[in-house]
């Protein structure tokens, strides 16, 4: 994905949230998970503790400056793994798909890594953590398939969902940036993408 690639396709429309079904090609998922095997290595999985006391379901990392975290005392961005060690570097692949598709003059400074495994799902949230809001999330599924719902900015009210599959990139910008949203669950098996099977989601922000 380059400056020079052709035109975007127009994205199908979810409560406002862009959808791109394969912008990926299965070969640049491939190369972009290799990408991201190495980040994991220096930054391995770990399961996040709510502030309520709560192993997440999901197993988290991140590359780039800051890393969103969670334990007792609360959610915030660090800018270090739990090990001690900086985050590794955001992957140029994962960049390139960036630059396509956010409309922003800024480069992301964090790529959240949520691995789901079999039973893991996250509840309906907001991101609200970061400090600016001008720029979109976007985040990018690799693997098995996850079922994604997008409710409103305000709790409660209508959802609507769709299954979110291996290579599709998500836009969540302008007044869609602070709506509701969450993985209901995964559907295991349904990619051989992963060794061990299971979804990989990316999401890129501006955080400060
Ligand atoms: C809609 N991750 O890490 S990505 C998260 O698939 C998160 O792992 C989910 O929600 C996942 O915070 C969903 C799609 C997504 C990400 C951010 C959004 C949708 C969003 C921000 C605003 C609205
Ligand atoms: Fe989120």
């Amino acid at each position: 994905m380059s400056q020079s690639d052709p035109p975007l396709p127009a994205p199908l429309d979810l409560r406002g949230v862009a959808v791109w079904p394969g912008l990926l090609s299965p070969a640049a998922q491939t190369a972009m998970l290799a990408d991201l095997r190495a980040a994991v290595a220096q930054a391995p999985f770990y399961r996040p503790v709510t502030p309520g006391g709560q192993p997440m379901r999901v197993r988290m990392t991140a590359a780039g400056r800051f890393g969103w975290f969670t334990d007792r005392r609360g959610y915030r961005y660090v800018d270090r793994h739990p090990n001690g060690t900086p985050w590794p570097a955001i992957p140029d692949s994962v960049l390139a798909v960036w630059r396509a598709v956010a409309d922003c003059p800024r480069d992301p400074e964090s790529c959240l890594i949520n691995l789901y495994r079999d039973d893991a799902r996250m509840g309906l949230h907001q991101d609200r953590d970061e400090a600016d809001f001008t720029c979109p999330v976007v985040s990018i599924s690799l693997g098995d398939d996850g079922l994604f719902r997008v409710g409103s900015v305000t709790r409660g009210g209508k959802t609507q969902s769709i299954w979110l599959r291996s290579g599709d990139v998500a836009v969540m910008g302008g007044p869609a940036r602070l709506t509701h949203h969450g993985i209901d669950r995964i559907r295991p098996g349904s990619s051989t993408l992963l060794d061990g099977g299971g979804r990989i989601n990316l999401t890129l922000r501006v955080v400060t």
